[in-house]
């Protein structure tokens, strides 16, 4: 399995829409087994190919505690059940190290794709919800940035980019 780059905001190639999945083959089998890799390695609970340059309608979510639950999301679409907002400090592999509070709908219903194309559906509160909601958004070029204030927004693309640019200083900086 490969461990792929996990693309950082404010890249633009993080803005692209991602196309409708049409053919479930090999391809597609192979990228979301490395998507959920890289997921794992990065200790994250959810990636969508975006993250990885990869512009599919394909999301990998594993919210379990050991690893050993994940579900292959393709060309999914969801309903409200509850509009009740609830908040939510949700993280980002694409905005790393940064914990914001974001408000989304509490209970969502999932109609999705599996990766040999059968129709799914799942229902979903709390966390999953969340996550659900954020990796969709990946698909849309959407960030959680994006709900935040412009001068919050700012303030963390001036961080990530400082971070980017000075890689050995920041390497220097964290040894003892
Ligand atoms: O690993 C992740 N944790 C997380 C925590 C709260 C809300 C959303 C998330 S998703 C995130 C991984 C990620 O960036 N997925 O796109
Ligand atoms: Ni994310």
């Amino acid at each position: 399995m490969r461990n792929l780059e996990i693309l950082t905001f404010p890249d633009p190639r993080l803005r692209t829409k991602a196309s409708i999945v049409e053919v479930f083959d090999d391809e597609l089998r192979i990228m979301a087994e490395n998507m959920l890799h890289t997921m794992y390695t990065a200790n994250g609970i959810g990636l969508a190919a975006t993250q990885v340059d990869f512009h599919k309608r394909l999301i990998v979510i594993d919210i379990s505690e050991n690893q050993d639950e994940p579900i292959f999301i393709v060309n999914p679409s969801f309903q409200i059940l509850d509009e009740t907002i609830e908040e939510y400090k949700e993280g980002c592999l694409s905005v790393p190290k940064f914990f914001e509070e974001i408000y989304r709908p509490k209970k969502i219903k999932l109609s999705y794709k599996d990766l040999d194309g059968n129709d799914k559906e799942l229902i979903a509160e709390g966390v999953l919800s969340v996550c659900i909601q954020h990796e969709i958004d990946h698909l849309d070029g959407k960030l959680m940035v994006d709900y935040l204030s412009p001068l919050k927004r700012g303030r963390i693309k001036g961080k990530l980019l400082k971070s980017k640019t000075k890689p050995k200083q920041q390497i220097q900086q964290r040894s003892p």
